[in-house]
């Protein structure tokens, strides 16, 4: 209810993918923000929210904030006028393109934007600077997921079902996904469901808070997920707890993935993944017996060397079960960022035109020319995807715009990344604070943070929803759309780029995406308001949306039917040795959100949180002779860090696990491996070799 003196302004969470409703408390006279409020009306979080959420709207009047244009100075990042720092970013990419030609100027985005700012980017690389080399950081995030989904049924959203679906299964498969910390408004669902009978299946190294509500927790070794998935079809087709009529009518490749996962025995599984056999045919017998059920997985599964194989064979479950394009039956990726979907959707990244089209298909470019108002010779091909665009910096590319990332936290190998920029002839950061990456650049432009801004966003389901800002902001800062606008125009593109509005944008880009498989043309702000979000593809205005999809059984290719894949393991890039004898794995905690950059500075959150630690099992750490709270040396052959020990029994003897959300010193990503999988370019984040050591204190060398 509205205090006197208020306004609620109607918003959703910047955070995660789940994207919770929430008002945002302004005070009528000034807008000044004084509050946050879960709303009850929208259905995913039903009025509550987690502890970021609660949070997240402190960063409006954060101290911090950066309030102005900076340019470097003398070596110093001094306050600039924007008409300054605007000339300077203009000329600077003039220099460098003029001098090595249009690719030579990248353009590295992000996805915690709304789907206005991701569609602006995406255009912008292409026909405001003209170049190839746009990618984002949702490869580091939902490539894997993507590629996988595309080459298994033709079309990539990140859930098939509504979240209400999960309530409705008779089991739940949840693989590399810590829902309890990384999408904790998720759990009113599983419990939900267990609630009514509902069998919960966690694979997981670790036994994490998600792993406590579970039936049968498989606590495989990272990087064994195909083996544990080709085990699960093993014992269901041995036990013939398939659908052999959906795999004929609906499916190809069934013949081949029997003779692959024939090898995969419940024993030689046990080998891989070190888990016992017994648990393996219990989880497949309880998936496979069940009537519905929902297959869910996250980074754990996505982020190797194997990352789409293993997306694949885990949408292997739904498929020759025939649990899918049902209430209660499907699969779904647990999508990362509060945009994650949105974000891969609108053409930011390098192989991609808005609406999921290819940018290498002639059709879809011509298409996308028509509706920008250029020749389709005037839209690149495909560049280099986000680690690559970082390898090349200082060759290939000699200037960077960076929008919504961190990368010199977020990146693997970050030792590396940090030589890559110093060869930058131009390094240009839009942000709200200034983080570990923008320290670094020669201009940093001021943006507004989320609950300053208008749009939507798309969630974890596939849902498009209407983000409202307050009418307020700090400063001289400017929304990202505005600022690549007036770069734009500088440019001498000013033309394309001529919107009054966010809803301006989304017009464009809902007849950009009209045709396309992520068909947004039937959605309007209004609809949006009305329908609580609607969901995609929604391709005329009279239409609702699709919240389930396949329920006619029509998977994305021609001939309709879904193909099952079949992938031997092969397990990680990088191996243990005698040196580096453990598995290091690395992910989040729920006080903190990616590099941290934003959660770092909320008080309320650090305070639970303040600093990294590694998660040791007591044996290990016996091994060792470390002990709880003590300061250890973890290396791997890129790099070391210093953290605190946290001697906990959820954890597997042969791995240590590192959160990733600090930088500079603290940062556990100069250590992971830049192996990318082949396909999807996506960094190995959950494994690489690593060795423990303990630190003397002086207390004990002299004592
Ligand atoms: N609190 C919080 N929430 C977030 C985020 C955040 O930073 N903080 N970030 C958001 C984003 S962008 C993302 S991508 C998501 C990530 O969400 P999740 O993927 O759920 O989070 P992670 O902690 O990266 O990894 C999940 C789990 O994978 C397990 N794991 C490690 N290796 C393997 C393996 O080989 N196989 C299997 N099966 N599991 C393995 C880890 O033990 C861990 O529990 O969270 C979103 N929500
Ligand atoms: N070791 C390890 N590394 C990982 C992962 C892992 O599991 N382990 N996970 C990977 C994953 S899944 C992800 S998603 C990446 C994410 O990693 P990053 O791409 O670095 O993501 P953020 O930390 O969110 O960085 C976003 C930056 O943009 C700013 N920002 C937020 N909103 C806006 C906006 O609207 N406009 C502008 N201009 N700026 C904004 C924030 O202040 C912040 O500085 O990290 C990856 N790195
Ligand atoms: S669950 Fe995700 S979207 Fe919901 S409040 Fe927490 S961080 Fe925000
Ligand atoms: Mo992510």
């Amino acid at each position: 209810m509205t205090r006197d003196g208020e306004e609620l302004i109607s918003t959703h969470c910047c955070f995660c993918g789940m994207q919770c409703g929430m008002n945002i408390r302004v005070k009528t006279v000034d807008q000044s923000v004084v509050g946050v409020e879960p709303r009850y009306d929208f259905p995913m979080n039903g009025g509550r929210l987690c502890p970021k959420g609660v949070a997240a709207y402190r960063q409006a009047e954060h101290r911090e904030r950066i309030l102005h244009p900076l340019i470097r100075k003398n070596g110093q990042l001094v306050k600039a006028t924007w008409d300054e720092a605007l000339d300077l970013v203009t000329s600077k990419i003039q220099d460098i393109q003029g001098k090595y030609g249009k690719d030579a100027f990248g353009l590295y985005s992000g996805s915690s934007m709304t789907n206005e700012k991701c569609y602006i980017m995406g255009k912008f690389a292409r026909i405001g600077l003209g170049t190839k080399n746009i990618d984002y950081n949702g490869r580091y995030c939902m490539s894997s997921a993507s590629y996988g989904f595309n080459q298994s049924v033709g079309i990539d959203r990140g859930s098939t079902n509504p979240w209400s679906d999960i309530k409705e299964a008779d089991v739940l498969v949840l693989a590399g996904s810590n829902t309890a910390e990384c999408h904790p408004l998720s759990m009113p669902y599983i419990w939900g469901a267990r609630d009514k009978g509902a069998k919960i299946i966690v694979i997981d190294p670790r036994e994490t808070k998600t792993a406590l509500v579970a039936d049968v927790h498989l606590d495989i070794r990272p990087g064994t997920d195909v083996a544990i998935g080709n085990g699960l079809l093993h014992v269901m087709i041995a036990d013939g707890l398939v659908d052999e009529q959906f795999i004929e009518q609906h499916t190809t490749g069934y013949e081949r993935l029997k003779e692959v996962v024939a090898s995969y025995t419940p024993q030689r599984v046990a080998e891989i993944t070190g888990v016992a056999p017994e648990k393996i045919i219990t989880a497949a017998r309880l998936y496979g017996q069940a009537k519905e059920g929902m297959v869910m997985f996250a980074r754990g599964v996505e982020q190797h060397a194997t990352g789409t194989d293993a997306v694949s064979t885990y949408v292997n479950l739904s498929l020759v079960s025939g649990k899918i394009g049902k209430k209660g039956s499907g699969f779904a990726t647990f999508t990362g960022q509060g945009n994650g979907q949105g974000g891969r959707e609108h053409g930011q990244k390098t192989d991609q035109l808005p609406g999921f089209r290819k940018i290498t298909d002639p059709k879809a470019r011509e298409y996308i020319a028509s509706v920008w108002g250029v020749e389709e010779s005037e839209i690149p091909g495909p560049g280099l995807s986000a680690f690559e665009i970082l390898q090349q910096l200082g060759k290939e590319i000699k200037g960077l715009l960076l929008v919504c990332s961190n990368p010199i936290v977020s990146s693997p190998s970050i030792g590396d990344v940090g030589e890559y920029l110093k060869g930058l002839d131009f390094f240009v950061a839009i942000d709200m604070f200034m983080s570990e990456s923008a320290e670094l650049a020669d201009v940093v432009l001021p943006s507004t943070v989320w609950i300053e801004d208008n749009g939507t966003t798309t969630n974890v389901e596939g849902r498009v929803v209407r983000l409202k800002g307050i009418n307020r902001r700090p400063g001289e800062v400017k929304a990202d759309w505005e600022i690549i606008s007036e770069i734009a125009d500088r440019l001498g593109r000013g033309k394309y780029f001529k919107y009054n509005s966010p809803e301006e944008i989304f017009n464009e880009l809902r007849v950009a995406s009209k045709g396309g498989i992520a068909d947004y043309y039937g959605i309007t702000y209004e609809k949006l308001e009305k329908m609580q979000g609607v969901f995609w593809p929604c391709p005329t205005e009279d239409d609702e949306g699709m919240p389930r999809l396949f329920e006619d059984k029509k998977f994305n290719f021609p001939d309709g039917k879904a193909k099952i894949l079949a992938f031997e393991h092969k397990g990680p890039n990088e191996q243990v040795s005698e040196e580096f004898p453990l598995i290091l794995s690395t992910g989040r905690v729920v006080y903190h959100y990616l590099s941290g950059n934003q959660t770092r500075r909320i008080e309320a959150l650090t305070n639970f949180c303040p600093d990294p630690y590694v998660e040791i099992h007591p044996n290990t750490a016996r091994q060792y002779n470390i002990g709880n709270g003590e300061l250890v040396k973890i290396s791997s052959p890129r790099g070391h860090i210093k953290v605190v020990a946290k001697i906990t029994k959820i954890i597997r003897e042969d791995m240590i696990f590192v959160p990733y959300h600090w930088g500079k010193q603290l940062a556990i990503n100069h250590l992971t491996n830049p192996a990318l999988e082949p396909k999807s370019k996506i960094p190995e984040f959950k494994v690489c070799a690593a060795k423990l050591e303990k630190i003397e204190t002086l207390g004990e060398k002299h004592g």
